[in-house]
């Protein structure tokens, strides 16, 4: 039986801007108001995600969600025909209109946490929805989220979806951002390892005291026990606090994991040297990478600005690996030596790939944020809705759809547009045709 580590990447949706609508994330702050290219931002995406199939990986696409999001507009009291929603909304409440316009759903990273079939005590892969309750414009996410994974993956014989847990703050949860899981093969049990920023039933443990942390020990606990996962097979560390006040919002921005290579900042976590004992001690098998990049190579300054470690570091068919890195990493002098040195340290990783994902990367979202990670076998890879796997086919129809329906530019002010309304409207029916997705935007009119 062969076994893949599949990525699905987030599809931008057709409103994609730059609203700084995201606290602690300071790509976002720093662009907002500039004017975004919709149509730009879509291509990079799929060029990226083909890249990756063309590379011999299993590349998936997640269908986009609807914005302008006009059924929480409704929820939140502006009435009337579309048009009047939006224009009330922007005269109004301007900010709660950016929020109901993001592209945001592209970071699929942020969709769920997903634990394989190989981990799970009933032998199926899990789903959880991540609420992201810390950011509005994200915390409208998950219902629609859970829509396009059960599409995606709809097979209940393979796939078992559970639904986001409790909108409260002692529940945040972020998703796969927070988590990344450590393995001899893919398809052999592995260590999955949850990333937390704060713990709310232990007001005394440290927390960042400037930016939020978004992730909950509290929700990653509850993420375990939901995936049906052994204690054994857990680890729960904590973020250090200190990054997430200097832009490290999720963890997959200062660390990430593939196989038996973990690749982290020194800085990244609490307790380094007990978790990583903890993590050697139960994961299955001898041959394990600890790569920690120092400070003294790399600031976690210029960690955040290049997201070096917001990179996919990915298994190719020939069992090498290689990182997948933002352009950004090659225009920034220390990151760009250190990753010349990493292919040559004798590790697993041996190849770096560059890729132009400015777009998302100009509202904090690097290679890695655009893509959930699903690992799975053979059996699990034809029962999944094979109209969202990447091809030739599906790469060509997708790029003719974003030419046919996404703008070139996009301000801030475009947003109260109610031709943007029927343009998405009008991109999402056809796309749900495109990938056979059936009804997913149940709020749809
Ligand atoms: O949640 N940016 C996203 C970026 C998510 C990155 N994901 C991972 N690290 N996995 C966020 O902060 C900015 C939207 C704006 O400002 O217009 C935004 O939502």
């Amino acid at each position: 039986m062969k076994h893949f580590e599949a990525n699905f990447d987030g599809l931008v949706g057709p409103t994609h801007n730059y609203a700084g609508l995201s606290f602690g994330n300071v790509a976002s702050l720093n662009n907002a108001a500039a004017t975004s290219s919709p149509k730009s931002a879509a291509k990079q995406g799929l060029k990226k995600a083909k890249a990756l199939a063309d590379l011999g990986l299993v590349q998936g696409m997640l269908a986009p969600q609807e914005r302008p999001d006009l059924h929480t507009l409704r929820r939140i009291g502006f009435s009337g025909t579309d048009a009047q929603v939006l224009q009330k909304a922007a005269e109004q409440a301007p900010a709660l209109l950016r929020a109901c316009c993001s592209a945001s759903s592209m970071w699929t990273a942020n969709a769920a946490t997903v634990s394989p079939s190989s981990d799970t005590q009933d032998g199926k892969i899990h789903f959880t929805p991540a609420n992201l309750v810390d950011k509005l414009h994200r915390s409208i996410e998950p219902v629609t989220t859970g829509n396009i994974l059960a599409a995606t993956f709809a097979n209940t014989r393979y796939f078992n979806h559970h639904t986001h847990l409790p909108e409260h703050p002692s529940f945040g949860d972020e998703g796969a951002a927070n988590h990344t899981r450590l393995c001899p093969q893919y398809g052999q049990s592995g260590v999955e390892l949850f990333v937390y920023g704060q713990s709310v039933t232990n007001p005394s443990a440290p927390k960042p005291a400037k930016f939020p942390a978004r992730q909950t020990l509290e929700a990653s606990q509850a993420v375990a026990r939901l995936h049906q996962l052994d204690d054994d097979s857990c680890v729960f560390m904590q973020q250090n606090p200190d990054v997430i006040d200097q832009g490290v919002f999720h963890n997959d921005v200062i660390a990430v994991g593939n196989q038996n290579v973990l690749f982290y900042h020194e800085q990244a976590f609490l307790n380094t040297q007990q978790k990583l004992d903890e993590i050697r001690q139960k994961f299955n098998g001898d041959d394990l990478h600890f790569i920690e990049v120092p400070t003294a190579k790399v600031s976690i300054d210029d960690a955040v600005r290049s997201y070096l470690f917001n990179t996919q570091v990915v298994t190719l068919p020939n069992g090498e690996m290689a990182i997948i890195a933002p352009t950004d990493c090659q225009e920034n002098p220390a990151v760009y030596a250190y990753l010349q040195e990493v292919v040559t340290l004798g590790t697993p990783i041996k190849h770096v790939h560059y890729f132009d994902v400015k777009q998302s990367m100009q509202n904090g979202g690097g290679p890695a944020c655009l893509r959930l990670r699903v690992a799975m076998n053979e059996v699990e890879v034809a029962a999944v809705n094979q109209h969202t796997l990447m091809n030739d086919d599906l790469f060509a129809k997708l790029n003719a759809w974003v030419d046919k329906h996404y703008r070139d530019e996009l301000s801030v002010a475009d947003l109260a547009d109610p031709q943007l309304v029927f343009e998405s409207r009008t991109a999402l029916d056809e796309l749900t045709q495109i990938m056979k997705l059936g009804s997913v935007y149940q709020f749809q009119k």
